[in-house]
């Protein structure tokens, strides 16, 4: 059946939030992230600094570089967390199957409410004068009959702007675009692909699917459907975040492995409990670095069987921190993990099966309690302590820890 979906993606979300809060700042070039003088890196930019070349993940040093008058503001995340929390709300207005994908975009499945609100397009022409009016805030929205077109379509019409790209036409309206439009596409499979005769994805669509199969390997069906507008992917609401990670940055760049590998332990555990917390499994777990000439670089492993354990987040981290030059002083590293799913679609199998793995599972489990209760997470709500009461570890296996 055809689907209508959108994509809504707020523009230059900190920055659009600040210049609201100031509106002395109106049109000013807002640059929101670390400080000029310090080491981190621009989280966002206003559209009036990005005309300077000011973009996100920018060192905030070569930003002020480029833009020396521009207004350089914090990351006030609680209200940037209140705001988004009202968009959503905003969204859920028109259909319960709003996927949030972060802080600032969703998709929206809107088939079923079109009878109630009109067509698509005036649906999301009514998304955008919401937040417009109750929240004096831009947002732009892309239309499609798949998320993948969805989500190309409202990158397109910003800043502030709305795209719709009818069923008959994803195929010419995809033709043109790079391949690294295709998400899960990097700088890496970008040049792997050109390097096969792949830099449009009008050359996917050229080509059959064995074809493509047979250049690329089993990917290659999945992009050669991609291309093609073919996306059977249903937003999907249970996700409430892409990934949960956890990175910092070094006051002195690290080069010593043990140091690193430290981090990577602690981080390992933190996201572990925040997925147990959660009732997430992942399949994607993800280490990052960025080295002392701000070089990012992120290397991934796709995991078979769903993971929920510190023990083996930090197993594939360490995996991959091996496969990388140890000699390169870092300046930040993290971990994270992705490809979400509720604990209750598959991983609970491997609970009992006796592994080490599952045994793993059901200590840190016991142990999330006692973290919750006197851990460095804080005081928790009273529910989820509650919940944890049944399965209280004894004394000692606390003190074990
Ligand atoms: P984006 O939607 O990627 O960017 P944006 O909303 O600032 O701009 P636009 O969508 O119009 O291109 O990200 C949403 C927010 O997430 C952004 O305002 C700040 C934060 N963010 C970071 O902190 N670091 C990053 O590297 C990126 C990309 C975003
Ligand atoms: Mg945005």
């Amino acid at each position: 059946m055809k689907r209508s979906i959108l994509h809504v993606d707020m523009d230059a979300f900190y920055a659009s939030i600040e210049e609201r809060e100031n509106p002395a700042l109106k049109g000013r070039p807002i640059v929101v992230g670390a400080l000029p003088g310090g080491r981190g890196v621009v989280s966002t930019a206003s559209y009036a600094a990005r005309a300077f070349g000011v973009h996100s993940a920018m060192p905030i040093s070569r930003a002020a570089r480029l833009l020396p008058h521009g207004v350089y503001l914090p990351v006030r995340m609680s209200l940037y967390a209140a705001v988004s929390r009202q968009v959503m709300e905003i969204l859920a207005r028109y259909t319960p199957l709003v996927e949030p994908l972060s802080l600032d975009e969703a998709f929206l499945d809107v088939t079923a409410s079109e009878r109630l609100f009109g067509d698509a397009v005036a649906i999301a022409r009514k998304v955008r004068e919401d937040v417009r009016r109750e929240l004096s805030l831009p947002a732009s929205v892309g239309v499609a009959p798949t998320k993948f077109v969805a989500k190309i379509a409202s990158d397109m019409a910003k800043p502030d702007g709305m795209l719709e790209v009818r069923a008959e036409d994803v195929v010419s309206f995809l033709a043109p675009l790079p391949v690294r439009k295709i998400f899960g596409i990097g700088p890496e499979s970008e040049a792997a692909l050109k390097r096969r005769g792949f830099s449009t994805i009008a050359d996917l669509q050229a080509k059959t699917e064995s074809e493509v199969v047979r250049i690329l390997g089993s990917f290659g069906a999945t992009l050669h459907a991609l291309a093609g507008g073919r996306d059977e992917r249903a937003v999907d609401p249970v996700h409430e975040a892409k990934s949960h990670g956890r990175e910092t940055t070094f006051a002195r760049d690290v080069t010593d492995r043990r140091v690193l590998l430290d981090a990577l332990l602690a981080f390992s555990a933190d996201v572990a409990f925040e997925l147990r917390r959660r009732r997430l499994v992942a399949r994607r777990v993800e280490l990052k670095l960025r080295y002392d000439d701000f070089t990012t670089l992120t290397r991934h492993r796709s995991l078979e069987r769903p993971v929920q354990t510190a023990r083996r987040i930090f197993r594939e981290a360490r995996a991959l921190l091996d496969r990388v030059d140890p000699k390169r002083p870092v300046r930040l590293v993290g971990v994270s993990a992705s490809a979400l799913r509720h604990e209750e679609d598959g991983v609970q199998l491997s609970l009992f099966s006796g592994d080490a793995d599952a045994k793993a599972l059901r200590v840190e489990r016991a142990l999330d309690a006692i973290r919750g209760r006197y851990g460095k997470e804080g005081v928790r709500p009273a529910s989820l302590v509650e919940g944890e009461r049944t399965k209280r570890p004894s004394a000692r296996d606390g003190d074990s820890r």
